[in-house]
């Protein structure tokens, strides 16, 4: 047999290098490199490793929960086709991915983390950075990683990679199983040899199938669809990460049925197709709302039904409806006791187009989806475009850079207020143009996550919108930015605090408390002083990007067009009114209230609370 004589760590590396993935007579590399932090738990194993084989990009990230962003956001761009492996010293470093880890699982999407652990051979522990049990030997910090990963596994001996490495890929190419692998390196294995056999650092494929609808669950579908007069296509995730956007157009205008697009599943359709009633749920659109209250039929493609698309289980009214969902994962289909389609979405979708030629929806019920569709447009032209003076209200900004970008152009953004205004109002024109990290909604995700995308789609804009408390939280990969000379244009909206958490501290009666970047009143004792001064362009171009502070929407007009022609990041820096801000429209979101409260606001809104909850549905 022929071997290799290397370490753990360098073997890990070969044999990332090597692996592809195809999926429609498309090949290419699954991983685009490696990105972290180096200390004393990995800079001579695989620190080491990336140095030998330089053709492994290896990018120097600035926080390791970063590191993870980039690559979820790398994946999510790539439909999943592609990522980056995230390495990480043991103890914090390792510690500081779980973050990331979750985001990623919950997205549903490829990451491999690589967390240095404590010795194996254990002699002499503890080591800096152990965590010590009294009752076992057999447990790190890296055990954190396991209720986050879909694959966990712990090198112990060089040899066991042989058993690892292939249920790492067979986990992260899976388009149901996929998430978060991790890894764990005890520094000592790192750098031990083995012989290893050559087979192992092989080129080897990973096909990526199209699995067909079974065929007497497709007859049952086609026969609900055709037996409903209100059906409605719920577009999540899915339909983007298996390319089927063409599909489900194509479904759309032929069968007539409208559709709803989650957070991860806006840009679906383009938001001009005539079947597009837009967002859907909590942050969704008067449009899809109504539609959802009434249907008879819900098709789910590649949604996994949080509680913002079901609006909490009250979206849906109608006491006859019934679901189908067509989805990769098993788990995912059988929800709200859906008549369970696993399948691949496109593959899925072609499929029961055919089975349904010639049958459409009732013209009356079309031509409502299509005014619907107008109507909102009216409703985000109205939003884009009402002046309100200075400071800017957040949808005038979200008007600006959509009036402003380009179709193929990419928005993308996780948490805050801007998630929300964005799912109603950003007009999308390009599958792609659209990315929202909402599964985890993860403060911080904003600037790392622009990094990945644009890593993924170079020849697009990526034009990151952050809050203030999220770029507070982490943006410290803006330096990453100019250091691998990827271009980001960060649109920064300054409102002094939580816009997003301070709009529901008020309605569950908290007033303002703890949501606002306000001085400690030396009078009060309270946060109620006036504004912390952050000074937000100082600060980002410390980082070494482009700044340009904006006061009004010309000025953002004009920032946006010098930021085009930047070759390096920029960020523009704008205030905007936390007052002023976009309704919701007919949709609601169970977040729970106090009992019992001293306070008459908090009284008010439990009862308000209690009557809703109680459109709260299972379906059963
Ligand atoms: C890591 C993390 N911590 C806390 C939260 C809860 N949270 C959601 S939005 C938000 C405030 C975001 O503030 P900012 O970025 O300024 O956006 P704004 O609400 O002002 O639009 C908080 C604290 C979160 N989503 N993520
Ligand atoms: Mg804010």
């Amino acid at each position: 047999m022929k071997t290799q004589h290397l370490t753990t760590a360098q073997a890990i590396i070969r044999f990332l290098e090597q692996q592809q993935v195809e999926r429609d007579g498309r090949r290419q590399p699954f991983f685009a490199g490696c990105l972290g932090i180096f200390g004393h738990g990995c800079i001579a194993g695989i620190g080491q490793a990336l140095l030998q084989y330089p053709q492994f990009r290896y990018i120097h990230t600035k926080n390791e929960q970063a590191s993870v962003h980039v690559a979820a956001a790398f994946a999510k761009m790539s439909n999943r086709l592609r990522t980056f492996a995230c390495v990480s010293s043991i103890g914090p470093g390792a510690t500081n991915m779980v973050t990331g880890a979750a985001l990623a699982t919950i997205n549903r999407l490829p990451v491999l983390l690589l967390p240095g652990d404590i010795f194996a051979r254990r002699n002499v522990s503890p080591v800096l950075q152990q965590l010590e049990q009294p009752y076992s030997q057999d447990i790190s910090v890296n055990d954190a990683f396991k209720p986050v990963s879909r694959y966990w596994d712990r090198i112990n001996r060089p040899d066991q990679l042989m058993n690892a490495l292939p249920e790492v890929m067979r986990v992260l190419t899976s388009q149901a199983e996929t998430g978060a692998a991790t890894l764990a390196l005890p520094q000592d294995v790192q750098t031990e040899a083995f012989p290893y056999p050559a087979e192992l650092f092989e080129e080897r494929v990973w096909y990526i199938p199209r699995p067909e609808p079974e065929k007497a669950l497709l007859a049952r579908a086609v026969e609900w669809i055709r037996a409903s007069k209100k059906p409605l296509a719920v577009a999540g995730g899915g339909v983007l990460y298996s390319e089927a956007h063409k599909a489900l157009a194509a479904f759309a205008q032929a069968t007539g049925i409208p559709v709803g697009e989650t957070q991860a599943g806006k840009g679906s359709l383009p938001y001009d197709h005539p079947q597009n009633l837009g967002a859907i749920g909590v942050t969704g659109t008067f449009a899809a709302n109504r539609i959802a209250r009434e249907a008879d039929l819900v098709i789910g493609i590649g949604t996994r039904y949080s509680d913002f698309t079901t609006a909490s289980k009250t979206a849906f009214q109608n006491p006859k409806v019934r679901f189908i969902n067509i989805n990769a994962a098993e788990f995912d289909a059988f929800k709200h006791s859906a008549l369970p389609v696993v399948a691949d979405a496109r593959a899925a979708l072609e499929t029961l187009a055919r089975a349904l030629r010639g049958w459409r929806v009732p013209e009356t019920y079309r031509r409502r989806a299509e005014a619907l569709n107008r109507q909102w447009d009216h409703e985000v032209d109205r939003l884009y475009h009402t002046p309100g003076g200075v400071p800017v209200s957040q949808a005038e900004v979200i008007g600006a850079v959509n009036d402003f970008a380009r179709p193929r152009d990419v928005v993308m953004c996780a948490a805050g207020s801007l998630p929300g205004d964005l799912h109603r109002l950003w007009r999308t024109r390009d599958p792609k143009g659209y990315h929202l990290e909402y599964g985890y909604s993860c403060m911080g995700y904003e600037v790392a996550g622009g990094l990945g995308i644009k890593m993924a789609a170079p020849d697009r804009e990526v034009y990151v919108m952050v809050g203030d408390g999220s770029w507070l939280m982490m943006s410290s990969e803006l330096a990453t930015a100019v250091q691998e000379g990827v271009k980001l244009t960060v649109v920064l909206l300054d409102n002094h605090g939580f816009q997003s958490i301070g709009g529901l501290s008020q309605a569950i009666g908290n007033g303002h408390f703890g949501v606002r970047y306000k001085l400690r009143n030396a009078k009060t004792g309270h946060l109620d002083g006036a504004n912390v001064p952050i000074d937000f362009a100082a600060n980002a171009r410390s980082l070494g990007a482009h700044v340009i502070s904006a006061r009004d929407i010309p000025d953002l007009k004009s920032a946006l067009a010098q930021a085009r022609k930047q070759t390096t990041s920029t960020v523009i820096v704008i205030e905007t009114d936390g007052e002023k801000r976009a309704p919701g429209y007919e949709s609601w979101w169970d977040v729970p209230i106090s009992e019992v409260s001293e306070l008459s606001a908090v009284r008010k809104a439990r009862k308000e609370f209690v009557a809703a909850a109680r459109k709260e549905r299972f379906f059963l």
